[in-house]
Parts: C-alpha cells; structure tokens; sequence
C-alpha cells in the first residue's frame, strides 16, 4: 500500500488500503478517515464539514486542547481549545507492511498570543493506521518553569447504521454528568447499557480501558479502548442541535455517535516542568 501526501480538500496524508481509506489532516493534526479495507467507513465525517483556515472539521478525532468546550470555569474561546484550528508540524510518516503511522508536532511558539494558556508546551500527536485499529495518542509536555493544567479529549465521532438501535456497552454502574439536564453539576448512575432516544450529551467519570459500540442497524461492534484518560464523554446531538449547527447536516445525527477519551474539569491533567502526559484511544472492530 503507498500513502500519498494530499493538499484536497486540506493538506495532509492519505492512504487507500484496496477499497479502504486512511487519512489525516495537517490542520489539526486531525485523523478524518479510518475505514479498512472492504468495511464501511468507521469514522464520520459531515458532509458539510468545513475544511478553512480557523474552522474546525466536523467528524473524525477532533483534538481538544487545552481546555474542553469553554473551558473549567466557562467563557472561553474558542471552544474546545486552539489545538485542532492550528496547523501542526508533519514530522514523520513511515509505512510498513501497509500499517501506516503520522507523527505531528505543536509547540507553544506556532500558536500565537494565547492568553488563556500562556504556558510553554510542546504536544506531539500520532497516529497508525492499519487493517486492526486506528491508534491515536496525544501527548503534552510542560517545556516551561510552572505547573500548569489542561484539559483534553480525542474527540472521537463514530459511523453508525442508525443511533436508535445502538447502544454503548462497558459503562455500567459508572457516574456521569448530563450536559442537557436541568443541573448538569448533579451526578448521575448509569444503569446497564447507554441507548439513544434523544440528545446525549454525558460526561462520564471512566478511566477503565474502554467500551463497546453495538450496531445492530449495520451488523458490527465498534471497541473503544483508551489509556491516560478519567473521563469518557458520549455525544449525540439529535435533531434540534444538529439543526443549529450549519456543518453538520439536519439528517446526519442518525449516522453518527461520539466517543471521547478525555481528561475534563476535576479530571483536567495537571504537569510539572518537564512532565509528559499521553491520551490514548484505538477503534477497531468486533
Ligand atoms: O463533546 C461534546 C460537546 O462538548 C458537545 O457539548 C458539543 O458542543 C460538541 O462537543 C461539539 O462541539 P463543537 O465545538 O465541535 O461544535
């Protein structure tokens, strides 16, 4: 298999294993494609995603960084942090035995002014392909002389055959906190399976190794495994939410489901000078 290196419809690298696809942007050193060969697409992506300068990508692994939607106390912008608008440095690319692997790098001097993180830092993504699993891991060191704390996720959004019938298997009897009830700061407990009958927008307390997306609508499980991460966030915006937004289409909430290895508010990582933390996520499937 060779991999090519794309400037349509952003600059970034891209690989067709026989009918499959890998691909990953520069911008936002965001993974858009994992779909193996004769499988359906395993990551979404909108058909009306924007793909320009500043704007996020809808679907894929949008990188949040450093603060998740407004950050910990609220008010800040953009939401979900600058790391997946800026343009990261395409460092290396290696392909071996058709398992592709895209390492990417962001430092504190190719973000501008950022006054809501003025912390020294240099974040690494990387990225393998392969017929298995798409590998992503987010890592973040503290180049500076301070502490500081960040929140993270690898905002992962999944190809569904219709969100009614899924459910989300391996968060079990854990708390989480629901986004769109009356007092999103009131935990919850899950009990048994996540099903979808209208917007989800959770928060779950998880640092276990990961969950199970049932599909019942395309016949296939999607695994989610994670490391370096106590929160998993689970995101549907069902009709009135997909509606607001204009990247993303009135229909398409049906299509998609989004799985998020995170590290927010109380969760948030905290680095000495010199420390290193990494997030982790793989997708496979069965
Ligand atoms: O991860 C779920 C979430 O925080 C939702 O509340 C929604 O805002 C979603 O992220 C998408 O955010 P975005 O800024 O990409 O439109």
């Amino acid at each position: 298999m060779t991999y090519q290196i794309t400037t349509e419809p952003l600059p970034g690298v891209l690989a067709r294993p026989g009918t499959g696809c890998y691909g990953v942007f520069d911008h936002g050193a965001h993974v858009w494609a994992w779909q193996p060969d004769g499988a359906r697409p395993v990551l979404w992506l909108s058909e009306h995603s924007r793909f320009a300068e500043g704007q996020a990508v809808r679907g894929g692994v949008p990188l949040i960084f450093p603060w998740f939607g407004p950050g910990p106390q609220g008010g800040l912008k953009p939401a979900h942090g600058f790391a997946r608008t800026s343009v990261w440095s395409r460092e290396a690319i290696a392909e071996l035995n058709g398992d592709l692997t895209v390492r990417y790098r962001l430092d504190d001097s190719m973000v501008g002014e950022q006054p809501n993180f003025p912390h020294p830092f240099s974040a690494t993504l990387t990225v393998g392909f392969s017929a298995a699993a798409v590998d992503v891991a987010f890592g973040v060191t503290n180049t500076g002389t301070v502490p500081f704390t960040y929140e993270d996720a690898l905002h992962t959004y999944l190809a569904v055959g219709d969100i009614l019938g899924v459910s989300v298997e391996g968060l079990d009897a854990m708390t989480y906190y629901d986004k769109t009830a009356a007092d999103p700061a009131a935990p919850c407990l899950q009990d048994g399976p996540v099903t979808f009958a209208r917007e989800t927008d959770r928060i779950y307390v998880d640092d276990s190794g990961g969950l199970l997306v049932v599909d019942p609508s395309w016949s296939r499980q999607i695994r989610v495994e994670k490391s370096g991460s106590a929160n998993t966030v689970v995101w549907n915006p069902w009709t009135v939410k997909a509606a607001a937004m204009a990247d993303f289409g009135d229909e398409e909430w049906p299509t998609m489901l989004c799985v998020e290895a995170a590290n927010i508010g109380a969760n948030a990582v905290t680095l000495a000078p010199g420390e290193t933390h990494v997030t982790t996520q793989r997708v496979s499937l069965g």
